[in-house]
């Protein structure tokens, strides 16, 4: 005989799995799969918004599975800017801890990323600045929480297709039809996209991953690639370098085969390093290498960014630099002149600080669970979404 579901709840099976979930969520379809989760697309009767709901894939079935959910959870219940992926709602079907299995965290859908978006289109320029702009929120927000991404990528830089729509839905109103017309034309043609800055991160990154021409590697800070010292936030804005050269150029910047062509891609821009970088280097491998180099003078950008304008060049200057110490900060480089026309300094807020220390701690799958139940019930949604469903 079938196990009745919790009061509320219905089950339906996606992809061989059954999924349990609270009867406001409708049309699950799989949108993605990997090692760690699935995510289905919804519709949320309540709010009549399409959201994502992403199941982890057994997430107490090891201590490394079990941190990595509760990490994900936690990260995701802190997370409230517009650049940045939010939670909607966190659930499970499961009323007590000793039967808590699975759980599911809903998110709003987002129908596409940068890098799908730049395989099919060319951005303009207004466009690149714009999307720059919401970049560096999103991460001025994330850092000043304490938090390095470390796998920022087009891939995970989410667009959200209703903005459009939103946008017209804010100025249609009729009492400010006639006052508006020209703005909205102008935030049609311009302001079309919202970034949102998350992390697939459905599979795992093994080793494999990040060899050979892969894109996964493509916008790694080269002390990533090749161990070269303790990273920092700076990371991150290498990344959202790459990025915006990428927008600039409609091709990635560094296309490396393998680890070392891809820090030969990089010297060939950047230079060969100072002597006062490599003395820094914790690696003696790395030290011997870029010593026995020659050495390669830096590219001026210009010439290779010679169709975008200077301001826009100013900021890659700042952002690609080898020595991490050396690059802008996210919001110093908000700062700058390219951003002066759109800058909203109410919408740069941080985040109030994220405790990080269950990172640095190895506990049991039992405790691991007992924390995420607990997160799961001490949860609130949103202020314009709904309650949770537990
Ligand atoms: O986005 C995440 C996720 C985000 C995250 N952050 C830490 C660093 O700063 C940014 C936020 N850490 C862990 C995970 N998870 C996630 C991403 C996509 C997804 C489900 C979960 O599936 C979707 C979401 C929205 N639309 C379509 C698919």
């Amino acid at each position: 005989m079938a196990v009745r579901s919790r009061t509320g709840f219905y089950r339906q099976e996606v992809n061989r799995t059954v999924w349990e979930v609270p009867e406001r969520y409708r049309d699950l379809k799989q949108v993605g799969t990997g090692a760690y989760g699935t995510v289905c697309s919804a519709w949320d009767r309540r709010s009549g918004a399409q959201v994502a709901i992403k199941k982890l894939h057994r997430p107490f079935q090891s201590k490394l599975f079990a941190k990595r959910a509760y990490r994900e959870l936690r990260l995701l219940k802190h997370m409230k800017h517009e650049n940045v992926i939010g939670l909607l709602d966190v659930f499970t079907a499961e009323i007590a801890l000793d039967r808590f299995r699975d759980f599911y965290l809903v998110m709003p859908f987002m129908g596409t990323d940068l890098g799908k978006l730049m395989k099919i289109q060319r951005l303009s320029e207004d466009r690149v600045q714009f999307l720059v702009y919401q970049m560096l929120k999103g991460l001025k927000y994330i850092h000043s929480a304490g938090i390095i991404h470390r796998d920022l990528k087009p891939g995970n830089l989410a667009i959200n297709p209703d903005c459009e729509l939103k946008v017209l839905q804010l100025y249609l109103q009729p009492s400010r039809v006639k006052l508006f017309t020209r703005i909205i034309l102008f935030h049609c043609l311009l302001f079309s996209f919202l970034i949102q800055i998350l992390d697939f991160g459905l599979a795992r990154q093994a080793d494999a991953e990040m060899t050979g021409y892969v894109v996964t590697r493509w916008y790694r800070a080269p002390e990533v690639i090749l161990n070269w010292m303790h990273y920092t936030q700076t990371v991150d804005i290498w990344s959202a370098g790459c990025i915006m050269a990428e927008m600039l150029l409609g091709k990635p910047l560094f296309k490396g085969n393998d680890h070392l062509d891809q820090l030969r891609e990089i010297m060939k821009i950047t230079g060969t390093p100072s002597a006062d970088f490599v003395v820094k280097l914790q690696s003696q491998d790395a030290k011997n290498y870029l010593r026995s180099i020659p050495k390669v003078p830096k590219k001026d950008l210009r010439s290779i960014f010679n169709k975008a304008d200077s301001n826009a060049v100013c900021v890659l200057e700042k952002m690609l630099l080898l020595d991490p110490e050396m690059r802008v900060s996210a919001s110093e480089a908000l700062d700058l002149p390219y951003f002066s026309e759109f800058r909203d300094t109410e919408e740069e807020m941080e985040a109030l600080p994220y405790d990080q220390t269950m990172d640095n701690t190895d506990l049991p799958v039992e405790q691991w669970k007992r924390h995420t139940f607990t997160e799961i019930l001490t949860f609130r949604p949103p202020k314009d979404g709904k309650e949770t469903s537990l």
